[in-house]
């Protein structure tokens, strides 16, 4: 493996969605690291010293490499992409690389952004809150059904048999997906794919419930 002598550290919160990517793609290509938990509840996102040295957005992940703090987890499994090569997240084809790219948009500025804390808490019940992040959820993974069925294939990740970052962002939406009781029976290639990830042995220490600050119920 490509720079091993690399220090990471991730910066992450047990049930945030992007920062559950960035961990799926670091189990995937296996790469060590450490974490820094980041209490969301408590606002420790906001706080001066994290905005200051970490993320000036205020918001997990942050992976930090060498020293070096880098934001934005698109940005990030991009750069763990170069960094440490295999398995490839992303084709070589510059069309299907495209595809794959779509499909992660489609999570990442079609419906993440709408389920975030700031955003929810300008809402003012778990009313309107849940019926909120609930219909854009499902108009977002609605798309992204749409388009797996346009290039139907047998499976079972979301583009055939092997996983790609389209996956990587995927199980964390439909993570949300549930959580506000969005209905994923009319998404069968969304619900297939998700479980073929949760199935792989290599990315269980990556669940959110496997996180040291997951909040036992
Ligand atoms: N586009 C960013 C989104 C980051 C983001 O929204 N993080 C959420 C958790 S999934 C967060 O830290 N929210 C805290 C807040 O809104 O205060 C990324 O992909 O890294």
């Amino acid at each position: 493996m490509a720079n091993s002598s690399q220090r990471l550290v991730l910066h992450s919160y047990w049930r945030s969605s992007s920062s559950y990517r960035v961990r799926i793609a670091l189990a995937l290509k296996q790469v060590p690291h450490e974490l820094v938990t980041v209490n969301l509840l408590s606002n420790e996102q906001k706080s001066e010293a994290y905005m200051k040295a970490m993320n000036p957005m205020g918001n997990v992940p942050c992976l930090v490499v060498d020293d070096e703090p880098f934001i934005e987890s698109v940005a990030i499994i991009e750069l763990l992409e170069d960094l440490y090569p295999e398995p490839a997240l992303y084709p070589k084809s510059p069309k299907e690389r495209a595809h794959v790219r779509a499909l992660c948009e489609i999570i990442n500025a079609g419906t993440q952004p709408f389920q975030n804390l700031s955003v929810l808490g300008r809402l003012e019940s778990d009313d309107a809150r849940k019926a909120w992040a609930s219909s854009f959820i499902a108009r977002g993974l609605g798309a992204f059904e749409t388009l797996l069925a346009q290039r139907d294939h047998a499976g079972p990740f979301c583009c055939g048999d092997t996983i790609s970052a389209a996956d990587v962002f995927l199980v964390p939406q439909v993570m949300g997906a549930v959580r506000f009781g969005v209905d994923l029976q009319p998404m069968p290639r969304i619900r297939r794919a998700n479980e073929a990830v949760l199935a792989l042995p290599r990315i269980q220490a990556a669940r959110p419930e496997s996180q040291p600050d997951a909040l036992k119920a």
